[in-house]
């Protein structure tokens, strides 16, 4: 390792700045960037907006959060002994379970020492002439550092719709990405849920059992599928603990880092009969894998995937006594799997509920949201509370809201906003010393097993730095031209590529993101990714210019 090595000479090292590294955001890339580089001898601290660790599971705290990946596959993998010691209960485990694991990881590794609560970056302004950054809080504290990590996630920036007299209503409001700390009651209360993405559905699948009525406004549907979760036994756990190795070597080889891997066959390659035997088995197994282990072309081919929709469509039909309802449940503008797939636990049977309503907003528009409630095009629903599940500004948003400002004074906002255009998901031109975990143009997939990856990749490069003396990096215009023709490569086979949603970075909620950017996120898969990486770096990072 080369952290071990007396760096004391170093140009990387400044003694006159506050710190070698600053990170932003304590979730799950945060904490893992601070141990490694703590690690390899760095001074490090991570600003976090939050008063605790979680980022992610930190903010989501509505009523039915829980992950939709298997709970072990989709934690850290880096620590035998935090393997070793964690039990985790459900096969999904819910949030206040995922909290107290990061906490625990927090005060586990003893992390919580270099981190700043309550700062909330407002700016980070790269110094030309010093080769340093310096970052401002909203309380006017200031920090210089020669690195600037960015761990802010992918979807932290939640947005409300743009609907005029929200702050008029009388009620409690949330979204479900600012849940608050202290409980929040249901019992005898007329709700309403504007929504129907991931959050909406755990959301509206929980509170249909509290609420006195609930009423869902639902833009576009998506296809949900079963979750089939469930509680995992001690002998399970066990079980689990001692396949740790074999299963995060097959996350690796898999296309998105899931447990699941695609299905060799086409979808036509079998007879109907084993087709729909084989989509029965994956729509009663666990968890994501009739999304990322289903036949290889579901995702890609238009027929295969419009069978497979077919498919989910009758599941609907089936589950929902109504058969308007159903209709209406049932997605016309997009395929299965195209957009990302909402996991659920009984949500299409929560519409046979008598204490359930589903409005089609496509019939009857929000006008605006009045002190008593929502006033549609058709009537005012009166309401005791509204949960806004209405997503994110994705992907860009977490940097939209700081004024970066690299070479020349310009903006980062500004340049993405002209064209978003990064080098591996991690640097960007004009941004010298600015390195990104998931950042833009990266993947999506297994997020935790895609951030401890890139992670280790960007304390590798630091490491360098270090090493060879050198106290500035940036990626070359070539490299970036590269990464964007990559980009576009690896996207154009995808059928979710045609379709809007946070990961086309569309959000009609947000000015100047109501067209679908392709190339938000990478389109290929984990080896193909990592091999990239990894060939940079054993290329001694010839794709950027160091000084
Ligand atoms: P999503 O998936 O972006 O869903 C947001 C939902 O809110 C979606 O159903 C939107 O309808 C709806 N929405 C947004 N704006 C409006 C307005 N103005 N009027 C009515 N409905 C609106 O966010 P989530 O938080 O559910 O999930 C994000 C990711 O987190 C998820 O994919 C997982 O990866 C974890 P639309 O579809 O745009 O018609």
């Amino acid at each position: 390792m080369r952290g071990t090595a007396d760096v004391s000479n170093s140009k990387f090292v400044d003694n006159l700045l506050d710190y070698d590294v600053v990170v932003i955001g304590a979730g799950i890339s945060g904490l893992y960037q601070l141990y490694r580089l703590r690690k390899a001898g760095f001074r490090v601290c991570i600003l976090e907006r939050g008063t605790g660790v979680g980022g992610t599971w930190y903010w989501n705290r509505y009523p039915g959060a829980r992950f939709d990946s298997e709970s072990y596959s989709y934690a850290y993998s880096f620590s035998d002994e935090l393997l070793e010691e964690w039990d985790w209960s459900e096969h999904f485990a819910s949030q206040p379970e995922i909290l107290r694991y990061l906490e625990y990881v927090g005060s586990k590794f003893d992390l919580l020492k270099d981190i700043k609560f309550g700062s909330d970056v407002r700016s980070a302004t790269y110094e030309e002439k010093d080769k340093h950054w310096k970052i401002t809080l909203a309380d006017g504290m200031a920090y210089t550092t020669r690195m600037l990590v960015t761990a802010m996630g992918v979807l932290s920036e939640p947005t409300f719709p743009n609907i005029k007299g929200i702050d008029s209503f009388q009620g409690d409001f949330f979204h479900t990405a600012r849940w608050p700390k202290d409980p929040v009651t249901f019992e005898g209360k007329d709700v309403a849920v504007i929504g129907t993405g991931a959050s909406g559905v755990q959301t509206i699948q929980e509170i249909s059992k509290q609420v006195r009525h609930l009423t869902v406004f639902q833009r576009r549907p998506n296809w949900c599928s079963p979750l089939n979760n469930g509680p995992i036994t001690s002998s399970e756990m066990k079980a689990i603990k001692s396949d740790y190795k074999d299963m995060f070597a097959r996350c690796a080889e898999s296309q998105g880092g899931f447990i699941w891997t695609i299905d060799p066959r086409g979808t036509f390659e079998v007879t109907p009969e084993e087709r729909i035997d084989f989509w029965e088995t994956l729509y009663h197994g666990r968890g994501m894998n009739i999304y990322q282990g289903n036949f290889r072309d579901v995702l890609v081919d238009s027929r295969a995937n419009e069978a497979m929709s077919d498919f989910m469509a009758k599941k609907i039909r089936t589950r929902v006594d109504d058969p308007e309802i159903a209709d209406l449940l049932i997605p016309k503008d997009h395929g299965f799997g195209t957009r990302r797939v909402p996991l659920e636990t009984g949500y299409y049977e929560t519409y046979n509920r008598a204490n359930v309503d589903l409005i089609d907003l496509n019939k009857t528009p929000i006008l605006e949201i009045t002190p008593e409630g929502i006033l549609t095009s058709e009537k005012e629903h009166k309401t005791d509370q509204i949960i806004y599940a209405t997503g994110f500004n994705a992907i860009t948003g977490s940097f939209d809201r700081i004024d970066i400002r690299g070479v020349g004074g310009l903006t980062l906002k500004a340049q993405w906003d002209r064209k978003l255009e990064t080098f591996l998901a991690v640097q960007v031109v004009n941004f010298p010393n600015f390195l990104m975990v998931m950042g833009p143009q990266g993947l999506g997939g297994n997020h935790p097993r895609n951030i401890e990856y890139n992670v280790e990749w960007i304390t590798s490069l630091l490491e360098y730095m270090r090493s060879e003396n050198l106290s500035e990096v940036e990626p070359t215009s070539e490299a970036i031209r590269f990464w964007s023709n990559h980009i576009m490569e690896k996207s154009a086979a995808s059928l979710s590529n045609k379709v809007d949603s946070w990961m086309t970075g569309v959000n009609h909620n947000v000015e100047g993101k109501d067209t679908r950017l392709i190339g938000a996120r990478y389109g290929g898969s984990v080896q193909s990714y990592r091999g990239l990486c990894d060939s940079v770096a054993a290329g001694s990072y010839k794709e950027m210019v160091f000084s």
